[in-house]
Order: structure tokens, then C-alpha cells, then sequence
């Protein structure tokens, strides 16, 4: 496919052949109206949570092991990050029991706090004192992740980092409206302001070069088209 590492080619393989990945006309939460889309809620087939579930698991892995990463639970922001972050903590579990076996676990907030039972916001691992590496699906602007540091620190944990499946590189929003003003990236932000590891398993960069031949060149050159318009300054 492309120099793009195996799992990350794997990965995008089955994005695409499950339609996860896909190319049209997308309004995105910003508004911005996008030719392609990557919608990780449609990852519910056993065999593509699994294709999934690896490759965060890969990307954690090899960040860690690389000490760039520290970390005890794996946060999975309600709702789409829920089954990320649990099945990527199995398959972190699997990929090195001795490493993440008995000692990672996964934890996930409540849209709506429970008032009754156990109570609370947050189910699975308690967060207080803990490194908490929040598993998402895609960043664009940055905001669902910024709300996600803000649980995390009001319960007393201290995020470790932020996973994504997919960077979409664009540039922020600019807040006189005008998108054609040179703006940085939600990451780059996100990097600068809390000083956390942040990693993706692609970015719109792999996208770009790791469909060439998998999807049509018209919608190869939308994408490029759209990749210019909204490309961040760092
Ligand atoms: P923030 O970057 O934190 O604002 O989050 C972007 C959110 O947009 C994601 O969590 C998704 O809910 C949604 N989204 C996608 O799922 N896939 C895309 O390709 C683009 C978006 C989006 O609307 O930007």
C-alpha cells in the first residue's frame, strides 16, 4: 500500500473495506462541509473492533515502550469512546500480558451523573491519583477532548495523554469566522497548552497517500483540495 507501518496500513484496510472511512459531502461538527468522513461508530463487527482494538493497542504500545507514555487507565470519553477504550485495554492485555495484564485497566464517564446505586460520573477504574490516557475516536477542533481532561481532573486523575484514531490536521476554527486566515492545529494547541503526549494512528496525511489505488481519483483530488484549504500552520 504505501511506507505507512504494516498495522497502520492493516488498519486502514479495514477502514475502508467496512466503510468506516468514506467519501462524499460530511457537515462536520465545525460546520466545515467535508469530502470524506471517518465515522468509529461503525466499527461494530466483531472482526473490525478487533482491527481497531490493535491498533490503538499497537500505537500505546510502541509509545510506551519508547517511554513516551505513562499510564495506569484508559479513559474512553462517552459515548464512541466507551468500546475503544475497553477493547483496546483487552487487546493491550493480550499483546503483553506481563506489561498491561493485571495492572491497566479501563475506565468511562456518564453523559449524566447516576444519583442513586454506586452514584457518580465515572464507571470502571477510579481515577484519583491515577495516569489517565484518554482513548478517542478523531480530532478536529480539539473541544470533546478538552471536556474529557476537565472530568478527568475534577475526578482527581492526571491525564497521561490522548490517543486518536484518526488527526484530520486542520487548522482551527477562527474566531472571526473567516476560514481562509492562517490558524494552527487542534493538536499543536492541545500539545503546547497541557504538555501531553498525543498520538494518532493516522492522520489525513496516511489517508491521503495510503488510498491511492482503494478509492477514486476524484475523490483523492476533493481530499487533497480540502486538506489545502483547512491546513493548520504547524
Ligand atoms: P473534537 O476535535 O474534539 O472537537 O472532536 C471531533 C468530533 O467530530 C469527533 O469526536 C467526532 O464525533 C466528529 N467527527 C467524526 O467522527 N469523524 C470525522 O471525520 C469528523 C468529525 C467532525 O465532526 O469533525
Amino acid at each position: 500500500m504505501t511506507s505507512l507501518a504494516p498495522y497502520k496500513a492493516d488498519f486502514l484496510r479495514a477502514a475502508l473495506e467496512g466503510n468506516i472511512l468514506k467519501f462524499g459531502s460530511f457537515e462536520l461538527k465545525s460546520k466545515r462541509i467535508s469530502p470524506y468522513f471517518f465515522n468509529a461508530g461503525d466499527f461494530y463487527r466483531a472482526d473490525l473492533l478487533e482491527a481497531i482494538a490493535t491498533a490503538y493497542a499497537r500505537a500505546i504500545a510502541d509509545a510506551h515502550r519508547a517511554g513516551e507514555l505513562q499510564f495506569d487507565v484508559v479513559f474512553g470519553p462517552a459515548y464512541k469512546g466507551i468500546p475503544l477504550a475497553t477493547a483496546a485495554t483487552i487487546r493491550l492485555g493480550q499483546l503483553d500480558p506481563d506489561a498491561y495484564g493485571k495492572s491497566t485497566c479501563y475506565s468511562f464517564d456518564r453523559k449524566e451523573a447516576k444519583d442513586h446505586g454506586e452514584g457518580g460520573n465515572i464507571v470502571g477504574a477510579p481515577l484519583k491519583g491515577k495516569r489517565v490516557l484518554i482513548v478517542d475516536d478523531v480530532i478536529t477542533a480539539g473541544t470533546a477532548k478538552r471536556e474529557a481532561i476537565a472530568k478527568i481532573e475534577k475526578e482527581g486523575g492526571i491525564v497521561a495523554g490522548i490517543v486518536v484514531a484518526l488527526d484530520r490536521m486542520e487548522k482551527l476554527p477562527s474566531p472571526d469566522g473567516d476560514d481562509s486566515k492562517p490558524m494552527p492545529s487542534a493538536i499543536g494547541e492541545l500539545r503546547k497548552e497541557y504538555g501531553l503526549p498525543i498520538l494518532a494512528i493516522l492522520t489525513l496525511d496516511d489517508i491521503i497517500e495510503g488510498v491511492k489505488g482503494l478509492a477514486s481519483e476524484e475523490d483523492i483530488r476533493r481530499t487533497e483540495e480540502y486538506r489545502t484549504k483547512y491546513k493548520a500552520t504547524d
